[in-house]
């Protein structure tokens, strides 16, 4: 067969499966990797920028990569349960890959910090929704007590099964470059994406997929900014709430990621990540949600501050959908005109 069957078809030789392992997919993965050529052009970047739009998996966001090898090892397991702590897209992404195995799904989300859209996808797909009064911290922290008490399947990146599902992002961009880019950006919140994009790398490089490395480039929101600060943040606050994390579960991968590969992890302001939001929108018609925005704020910001020689391929990971967060978009954007059914009303509005 030649259609498109999923992350672990595509590459189940770097994947921990085995003939025995029952395959649940969604098809997720093969997402675009589009050139933002005009995104390159308002920023004054002189080389080659793409977009890993990872908002056009099933669920609308990367987590469905690991979710599918961690939800088929739970079945494999044996499993009936999976529970998970999440700012939103692990518990959407959770709850769909439940649903499709026929497992029961448990989601803790922070009360009141949650993307609409992301919510409600939980709660159609059948998840138990618990929402805690408290952060996602707290929320992780109850996650792993009881999956120390209870028989039940842990799927945030705790669960090393995501981590190796989510590295297929990395394959997919060699695959299409034919090479590694030079510097690979990406939003950092809990810190699992940048830790496993890093392990893919190292998988195409040593099996001699590619013969260069990219520098990995990870971003936190100014508020939300542990790695960066170097000690964990009591109470996050951004306007990106899926990176709204104080104590990162994959903190040292991270900076690991980082230093092996020379590159960098610092914080972008929600101003920034509400300009780069915006100008990803508006010139390459891509809508991400904020949090994934922040690998652009902090292409914008190295740009400006003249980090670059010219010539780079770089990479920004688009984590999520912008759909799953009208609000913000609605916030941060002009309200919509109202007129009466009068055509004279409505050209006197239109300029060309
Ligand atoms: C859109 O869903 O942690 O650094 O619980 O939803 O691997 O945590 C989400 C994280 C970036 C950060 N962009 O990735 C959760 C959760 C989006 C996200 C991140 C998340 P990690």
């Amino acid at each position: 067969m030649s259609y498109w069957r999923g992350i672990i078809h595509k590459y189940k030789e770097f994947l921990p499966v085995n003939e025995k392992t029952p395959i649940i997919t969604l098809c997720e993965g093969n997402t675009p990797l589009v050139y933002a050529e005009n995104l390159a052009r308002a920023i004054g970047f002189k080389g080659g920028i793409f977009l890993k739009y990872e908002g056009l998996n099933p669920t609308g966001s990367f987590k469905d990569r690991g979710m599918t090898v961690a939800i088929s090892k739970a079945v494999e397991a044996g499993k009936r349960a999976v529970i998970c702590a999440s700012t939103g897209n692990t518990s959407a992404s959770a709850a769909a890959y439940a649903a499709k195995a026929g497992l029961r799904a448990f989601v803790l989300l922070p009360k009141g910090a949650v993307a609409l859209g992301k919510l409600s996808q939980a709660v159609i797909y059948g998840a138990k929704v618990i929402a805690i009064q408290g952060n996602f911290d707290d929320a992780l922290y109850i996650v792993r007590k009881i999956g120390e008490l209870m028989p039940v399947e842990i799927v945030n990146s705790v669960n090393p099964y995501r981590i190796e599902g989510q590295k297929t992002g990395a394959f997919e961009i060699c695959d299409a470059l034919g090479k590694a880019p030079d510097y690979h950006f990406i939003p950092v919140g809990n810190a699992g994406n940048i830790t496993a994009y890093w392990k893919g790398y190292k998988e195409y490089y040593q099996v001699g997929k590619i013969d260069n490395l990219p520098k990995m480039m990870g971003w936190q929101a100014e508020g939300s900014a542990p790695i960066v600060k170097g000690y964990p943040i009591k109470n996050p606050q951004t306007i990106a709430t899926a990176i709204r994390i104080g104590n990162p579960y994959s903190w040292q991968p991270a900076l690991q990621a980082v230093h092996e590969s020379g590159g960098l992890i610092d914080a972008v302001s929600d101003d920034e990540i509400l300009y780069a939001y915006k100008l990803t929108a508006s010139t390459e018609g891509i809508f991400c949600e904020p949090a994934s925005a922040a690998s652009v704020a902090g292409l914008i910001k190295l740009t400006r501050e003249g980090f670059f020689k010219g010539g780079e391929t770089v990479v920004c990971t688009l984590t999520g959908n912008g759909l799953k967060d009208p609000d913000t978009a609605m916030r941060v954007c002009e309200e919509p005109i109202t007129l009466p059914p009068d055509v004279d009303k409505v050209v006197g509005v239109i300029s060309l």
